[in-house]
């Protein structure tokens, strides 16, 4: 148990008093207890060790026993009884923003509300606004709150997460004693969902930070206020946490708030098993009288206190990770840097807004050495696919840019469609002339799980087809994918030699993370391809870099880092 979980149970407990009307001194009593365990600076266990709870201000004798049996026991006798004294419908209405517990007893009491969902009702019957201090304004801010409470239940598309991560650091970097800042949580593991936004800060000064980062523009609601720990709701409903700490415990804070919380606890096991204790204030080696800091400043200092190499953010999920650190067979992962190029975007030949002029020298000034041009194929009518005639005529504008660049190369490509019985949209003369085909599936999902399997196993047999576009299909928070034989097409990716797309759109972020291993076993290559439809859509390869990294890629692994020649011989170009 760690502070936060404490002050949390304590303040869980304080709310249960004030539901219930119990004595107001017991109820501050737990309140101050709560706030003051979050704001210390030094782990509340370790002050239980060396047996000096009493002597923090503010923690009296009571408390303090009930501090012991959580840290012994990680549990309280006392909570867990009176929790069951209410109904669990009224903590949670407790998250609902303007609703505290005075209002949660009032609702209970006189209307005998259990439920968010009676609440509701009842809030739009206009039952409350008859008692006092409750009236119309208080009806839709509690509504309000109803809706923010179950918008902010869904996670955050890492693209949108990212985007306020860096606004907001961008504003704290200004704050003159702000020594060192970081994401850290979820998004530094560059999940593809954000639960909240997770940054730290290296301060001497905390209550400083604490004050700018609560009344920056974005925030609608402070959540929580402290001198380590705060927490906001911005705008649009997402939470954003902070943590302050002291520069020579951000290397071990930014490991420990960086997760995942499996990861951590195996680090933590392994630390111990080496007579040391790892935890967010530092590195320390276990000492008979006194724990000597061994480390603190730099992530690093975890891993190697444990006999290990640095092991990436986007690893850290306790999926085979610490056994690979331990043993010296760390993958050497993929880096944005390593792309040469993007295999599959469009133009405004089909339904892109960039002309292939404009594609490629925005990917030029990325630094590319090559772009495939993949606009949509002719049965796609609502994305303007292209016949074999326009093919024709577009090969001519690609062939006269091609004069003019050196160092640069555009590939003429086509996002194909593979109609429901495996057949494609283009006979093989046609593709013949292509230098990349993306084989792809935009109509008759719903087909049974064999039809859809086989659909996409016979393009890969096509020899002309060198990629399979977003495999399963998924679109993130909106649609699952295909129903298909994953393993199956995996396996078809690499007997055939098609590489599967990791396609690095936002909403698709498809083939996922947890299927790139399987592949690799399987002799699957990959394509990490951003899909762009304009030239700043470009820019969304780092998102696909992420996946790769999670799903411990390397950049062998992926055909769009190799030089233009390897890529021709590799496509059957050359
Ligand atoms: P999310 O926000 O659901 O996408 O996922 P995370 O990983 O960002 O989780 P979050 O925001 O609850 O906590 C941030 C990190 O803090 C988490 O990855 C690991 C660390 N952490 C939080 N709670 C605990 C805990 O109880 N034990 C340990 N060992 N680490 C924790
Ligand atoms: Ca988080
Ligand atoms: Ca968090």
């Amino acid at each position: 148990m760690n502070n936060r979980e404490i002050a949390e149970i304590f303040h869980s407990i304080a709310d249960i008093l004030e539901i219930k009307s119990e004595n107001p001194f017991r109820i501050r009593a737990y309140r101050k207890a709560a706030q003051t365990i979050e704001d210390l600076p030094q782990s509340i266990k370790d002050i239980h060790t060396n047996g000096k709870l009493s002597d923090i201000p503010g923690i009296g004798e009571g408390i303090a026993g009930k501090i012991s049996e959580l840290i012994q026991t990680e549990k309280l006798k006392e909570y867990e009884e009176i929790r069951k004294s209410v109904p669990s419908g009224l903590l949670e209405m407790l998250n609902i923003s303007s609703v505290g517990p005075k209002t949660v007893a009032l609702i209970y009491k006189e209307l005998d509300i259990t439920s968010v969902e009676g609440l509701e009702k009842a809030v739009k019957d206009h039952k409350l606004a008859k008692f006092p201090g409750m009236g119309e304004k208080k009806e839709e801010n509690i509504l309000h709150g109803i809706k923010i409470l179950r918008e902010t239940k869904e996670r955050i598309p890492i693209y949108e997460a990212e985007v306020i991560a860096e606004n907001i650091i961008s504003l704290l970097r200004k704050v003159p004693t702000v020594q060192n800042i970081s994401i850290a949580g979820s998004l530094r593991r560059r999940r593809e969902t954000i639960g909240d936004i997770d940054i730290l800060i290296a301060s001497k000064n905390s209550e400083e930070v604490m004050n700018v980062f609560t009344t920056l523009p974005q925030v609608e609601e402070i959540l929580a206020k402290g001198n380590t720990r705060s927490s906001v709701r911005i705008d649009g409903g997402r939470q954003v946490d902070i943590r302050v700490v002291q520069e020579d415990s951000f290397g071990t804070a930014l490991h420990y708030f960086t997760g995942s919380k499996a990861h951590n606890i195996r680090i933590r096991e392994l630390g111990i098993k080496n007579n040391l204790k790892i935890n967010e204030y530092g590195v320390f080696k276990r000492g008979k009288e006194q724990d000597e800091k061994i480390g603190g400043s730099k992530e690093v200092d975890v891993f190697k206190s444990i006999g290990m190499p640095y092991i990436p953010p986007e690893m850290r999920e306790d999926r085979g990770e610490i056994e690979a650190g331990l043993s010296g067979t760390l993958p050497k992962l993929i880096k944005i840097d390593n792309l040469r190029g993007d295999l599959h975007v469009h133009s405004n030949w089909s339904d892109g807004t960039n002309s292939i002029e404009e594609m490629a020298e925005a990917a030029m000034e990325r630094g590319y050495r090559y772009i495939a041009i993949c606009d949509h194929s002719k049965s796609l009518k609502i994305a303007s696919g292209l016949d074999e005639k326009q093919l024709v005529e577009r090969q001519k504008e690609i062939n006269k840019l091609n004069n003019k660049y050196r160092n640069f190369q555009i590939l003429s490509g086509v996002e194909l469609e593979i109609h429901i019985n495996g057949e494609l949209d283009f006979s093989d003369d046609v593709l013949e002339t292509l230098d990349v085909v993306v084989g792809a599936i935009h109509t008759g999902f719903s087909q049974d799980e064999n039809v859809n399997t086989s659909r996409i196993i016979k393009a890969m047999e096509n020899n002309y087809v060198d990629i399979i576009a977003h495999p399963t299909g998924r679109l993130l928070g909106k649609r699952e994918g295909y129903k298909i034989d994953i393993p199956a097409i995996l396996k078809t990716a690499g007997d055939t030699g098609t590489a599967l797309e990791i396609n690095a759109f936002p909403e698709r972020l498809d083939l996922a993370d947890i299927y790139l291993q399987e592949a690799k076993e399987k002799g699957a290559k990959f394509a990490i391809n951003t899909d762009a439809h304009s030239i700043s859509q470009l820019d969304f390869a780092k998102f696909g870099i992420g996946v790769a990294r999670r799903g411990w890629l390397e950049k062998q692994d992926v055909i769009n880092c190799l030089d233009i020649d390897e890529l021709q011989k590799s496509l059957g170009t050359s």
